[in-house]
């Protein structure tokens, strides 16, 4: 990507955003925080778009460059509106992350009904039937993110109950990928900095010689409401709950005007990135809650960065 501006250590693509609702061919809200894969050359991103009535679903928009994305004709998964699942999605589906494990898609993501949040899980094959898994977390928590492979024989997730105020990132395991346990704290914000008020997972892990890389949200609490920054941690690779380095500085801040200006200002929210061969991260990011943004650094300076 040639062409690039900003002051963080990932730069803001140009051309940005590369998704508003004027992309999406049928009546919206907003479309925002969206999940890259690349499958065969195709770069696909599940989206998060909000309807009219205030409820999200998701649809899919694909393209060869990971830049200039078509949005399809129809969306790709609808909440559920019979069966088991109907009641915890009622008010809607929020924020896919996909993880591609053992060659199967899993799309982690948010069920929204009148009981709060809750982590759900599905697997696809072909991004628009989605074989629903479970409701894999009590209420009260969200953002969660499934790793790529199995840690010491069993599935591992990230995930961030909220609880007494506090919302930390936790870990859990499974056997099975529906009973979900030995949960643990990973790590917490941090008083006074950026990411002092709570913090949550935001990409499935990336693996790399130095341990997991999480990119996470941290959110600061202002006199004029939250500010939502990108940062990275290193997890270790055979015990995850081992924090081996954080950033003490964000890796990208709200500063242009379609973060600073729309539903939700001062937002990037990162939910997904796709590593490139040539070792440049393509970082997929909400935007003021509005739309979504595309920025990129090379993996190595972000590696770096958890050890500053
Ligand atoms: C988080 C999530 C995201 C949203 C962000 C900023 O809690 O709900 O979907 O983008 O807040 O509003």
């Amino acid at each position: 990507m040639a062409e690039v501006m900003g002051r963080d250590l990932f730069h803001r693509w140009e051309r940005n955003p590369i998704l508003t609702l004027h992309d999406v061919p049928y009546r919206c809200n907003t479309v925002f925080n969206c999940t890259p894969v690349v499958v065969d050359g195709e770069y696909i991103i599940m989206v998060r778009i909000e309807g009219q009535q205030g409820f999200s679903f998701f649809a899919l928009a694909r393209c060869g460059d990971g830049l200039h994305f078509e949005v399809e004709p129809a969306p790709c998964m609808l909440p559920a509106t019979e069966g088991p699942y109907a009641l915890w999605e009622e008010n809607g589906i929020e924020d896919p992350r996909l993880t591609t494990l053992e060659g199967t898609h899993y799309v982690m993501y948010t069920a929204v009904s009148r009981y709060g949040h809750y982590i759900a899980l599905a697997s696809t094959e072909d991004f628009h039937t989605f074989n629903r898994i479970g409701i894999i977390s009590g209420p009260g928590n969200k953002d969660g993110v499934l790793f790529p492979e199995k840690i010491n024989g069993l599935y591992a997730r990230l995930d961030r109950p909220f609880g007494n105020g506090v919302g930390s990132i936790w870990i859990s395991y499974s056997p099975d990928l529906v009973n979900w346990g030995e949960s643990e704290i990973v790590f917490s914000p941090r008083p006074r900095y950026w990411d002092s008020y709570r913090i949550g997972a935001s990409c499935p892990p990336i693996k790399t010689d130095r341990g997991w890389l999480e990119i996470y949200h941290g959110v600061k609490m202002t006199s004029a409401g939250p500010i939502y920054r990108v940062g990275a941690a290193m997890l270790d690779l055979e015990n995850p709950t081992k924090v081996l380095g954080r950033s003490l500085a964000p890796v990208l801040s709200p500063r242009e005007r379609y973060e600073r200006i729309g539903d939700v200002g001062n937002v990037t929210f990162a939910s997904g990135a796709i590593v490139e061969d040539d070792g440049e991260i393509k970082l997929y990011y909400g935007a003021a809650d509005t739309s979504i943004c595309v920025a990129t650094a090379s993996l190595d300076e972000v590696i770096a960065t958890c050890f500053n």
